[in-house]
């Protein structure tokens, strides 16, 4: 049976514009997903192959058909080989993310990238002294391209260490080092996960798994952070600050801007073009009354991280946005675009405006965006959709009024800002039993699960239950759209962390940044099991990522258990066909790395999993 809009969304916003594109006979995503039903079982079960051509090959989960593929591999080579190919697609994502953050910061240090400079100078020289980089008689030009080049070798390591890996626990890298998955290079994990995975390479399935921890480390604790911390010198280290989300923040007099991907290289530079003089008179020029950017996934967060910059939507509001009928261009960089908005965005007068290199869609209007003339190309973007603004149809149009306030920009730095300098006022609030633990919530949409339900209902459980909620990526728009991140939003929690977040003035859901920025989360679980003399795995605190869709989210969930952090996964990984695969995951990890994955759909029963692993943690720290 068709879904109605209230059962594909909780969100009344994306409720109304998803019965207008019912009304418009616009295609969305959950029509699509309709139209796949049912979902192949062999790949829902991680039991089918491709990796050579005697195959395509699958194994009868029954037990009646095939039980090895052509070449001999079982369902435990096959799962396996499957995961740790997603592990490393979503570790190369992250990392060429990150890859190019320290180019264009490179290029900025050789005078090509003048569009660009350094934001935050203490960071630059701490990030620098990491690195054993003298600052002595050095303009902070000299060393930031010292940093460049030491940051740029980090992807062809061969030997490693991956120096950001440095800044965990002692008991976390011995750990690592004694299994043998310490990442040496970030290259050449995700290269070996390729070669691994190759026809007649690597058929141990437990073998296969401890590679893919590695890798996804190689991410976390290696391109991850190194976007995090050189978009910060770039861009600046986000402070606190209020914005506005939901797809209420598009403007019914403005020329409408959606910035859409993960790169904030190209949306720095349009938010700046949106402010230019004279775009701003071409506009009004064109009879609108500015011009307005609003984000979408983390691109969004990352601007709206650093200058409040208002976001239209998650993931599952990509599509939603355009059908406002209210979008003049939607422009886009890298992941978590989908294809489809090129035949959506030819239906309304919307351009769809592709600027990576990299990555390109039907129906896009191409404007390639270089560093080098960064800031002229960005006017030109932005030009592009002033001058398309005379032909939005107003009876297309239709904004819902839903827009909600929030309060974001919550870094490491901001926290421990917040507390005073140190994590001893947040650990003093966890031992005294006010703050129970932390609970990281992060991820995607998806859409098996009605958009939001899971992240907004496990997150108001776990702050219900006086957890500290820190959150990135689209589970933070949920969040925002929710209401959760604003001070107010503490009436909502315990009695114990409404008063620490009373008396602190910040919400009881911390937004953190984008999908890089869990790498924050890792520096902060990091400081506080360091300042307790402990090991992240035994923190009172515990993961989720309810909705989670992408590969990226594959890996993340691998380096944040292979980082001593139990992890809740709402939506079911591709793994079920092998009962040892999951037994590892579920189980066996916990031996091995300290902390395990767990998955239950059902946000309020996945809210129990994370508060009994956090009351057990409570107990052998000797807390109650
Ligand atoms: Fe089949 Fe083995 Fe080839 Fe995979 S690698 S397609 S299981 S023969
Ligand atoms: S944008 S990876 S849908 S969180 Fe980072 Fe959202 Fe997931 Fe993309």
């Amino acid at each position: 049976m068709k879904q109605t809009a209230f059962e594909k969304s909780i969100d009344p916003a994306s409720q109304k514009m998803l019965e207008k594109a019912e009304n418009e006979g616009i295609e969305t995503a959950w029509d699509r997903y309709e139209k796949q039903l049912p979902q192949c079982s062999f790949g829902q079960l991680g039991i089918c192959c491709r990796n050579c051509n005697m195959g395509p090959c699958r194994i009868d989960p029954f037990g009646e058909g095939a039980e090895k593929g052509i070449c001999g591999a079982t369902a435990d080579i096959i799962v396996a080989r499957n995961l740790l190919r997603m592990i490393a697609a979503g570790a190369a994502a992250h990392s060429d993310h990150a890859r190019d953050a320290v180019l264009t910061f490179k290029k900025m240090t050789e005078g090509e990238a003048g569009s660009y400079g350094i934001k935050d100078k203490t960071k630059l020289f701490s990030l620098a002294s990491e690195y054993g980089i003298s600052l002595e008689g050095k303009s902070h030009e000299e060393v930031a391209g010292e940093l460049a080049s030491a940051l740029l070798a980090e992807f062809g390591k061969q030997e490693g260490p991956i120096q950001y890996t440095r800044r965990a626990p002692e008991a976390r890298l011995r750990l690592w080092t004694s299994l043998g998955i310490e990442p040496r290079g970030v290259d050449r994990e995700i290269v070996e996960c390729m070669h691994r995975t190759h026809i007649g390479v690597d058929n141990d399935a437990t073998h296969i798994l401890l590679h893919g921890l590695r890798t996804s480390l190689s991410d976390g604790w290696g391109g991850s952070m190194i976007a995090t911390e050189i978009q910060d010198v770039l861009f600046g280290t986000p402070e606190p600050k209020k914005s506005t989300v939901n797809l209420g923040v598009l403007s019914h007099d403005k020329v409408n801007v959606i910035i859409h991907g993960h790169e904030p290289i190209l949306s720095e530079m349009i938010v700046q073009a949106a402010e230019d003089p004279e775009l701003l008179e071409l506009a009004k020029e064109k009879g609108a009354a500015g011009i307005n950017v609003a984000g979408i996934c983390c691109t969004g967060n990352e601007t709206l991280m650093r200058h409040g910059t208002p976001i239209a939507g998650n993931f599952l509001q990509q599509e939603l946005a355009v059908v406002t009928g209210a979008v003049e261009a939607m422009i886009v960089d890298v992941q978590c675009i989908m294809p489809a908005l090129g035949n959506l965005t030819g239906c309304y007068h919307t351009k769809f405006i592709s600027t990576s290199p990299k990555a390109d869609f039907p129906g896009t209007v191409r404007m390639e965006f270089h560093e080098e003339r960064a800031y002229d190309t960005a006017r030109e973007i932005v030009r592009t959709a002033v001058e398309n603004f005379p032909n939005r149809n107003i009876e297309k149009v239709n904004i819902p009024e839903e827009k909600q306030e929030c309060m974001v920009g919550f870094s490491a730095e901001a926290i421990l800002k917040a507390l005073g300098g140190s994590p001893a006022p947040l650990i003093d609030a966890i031992a005294g039993g006010a703050v129970k633990g932390i609970g990281a919530v992060v991820g995607c949409n998806n859409v098996k699960v009605q958009h939001n339900y899971g992240h907004v209902n496990l997150v108001k459980e776990l702050i219900k239950n006086n957890v500290l909620v820190v959150t990135t990526g689209c589970n933070a728009i949920a969040c925002a759209e929710a209401g959760l991140l604003v001070p107010e939003a503490a009436a909502q929690a315990g009695d114990g962390l409404k008063g620490v977040c009373e008396a602190l003035g910040i919400p009881p859901v911390l937004h953190m940044g984008s999908c890089v920025d869990i790498s924050r989360i890792l520096v902060l679980a990091s400081a506080i099991a360091k300042s307790l003399g402990v090991d992240i795995s035994d923190l009172p605190a515990a993961g989720a990522a309810p909705e989670w869709m992408s590969e990226k989210a594959v890996s993340i969930g691998a380096y944040v258990v292979s980082s001593g952090v139990f992890t809740v996964l709402g939506t079911v990984p591709p793994v079920l066909g092998s009962q040892a695969v999951t037994a590892l995951l579920t189980k066996g990890l916990d031996n091995v790395i300290g902390a395990s994955f767990a998955v239950e759909p059902d946000p309020f029963k996945a809210a129990n999993l994370m508060l009994e692993h956090i009351e057990g943690k409570r107990k052998a720290l000797g807390l109650n």
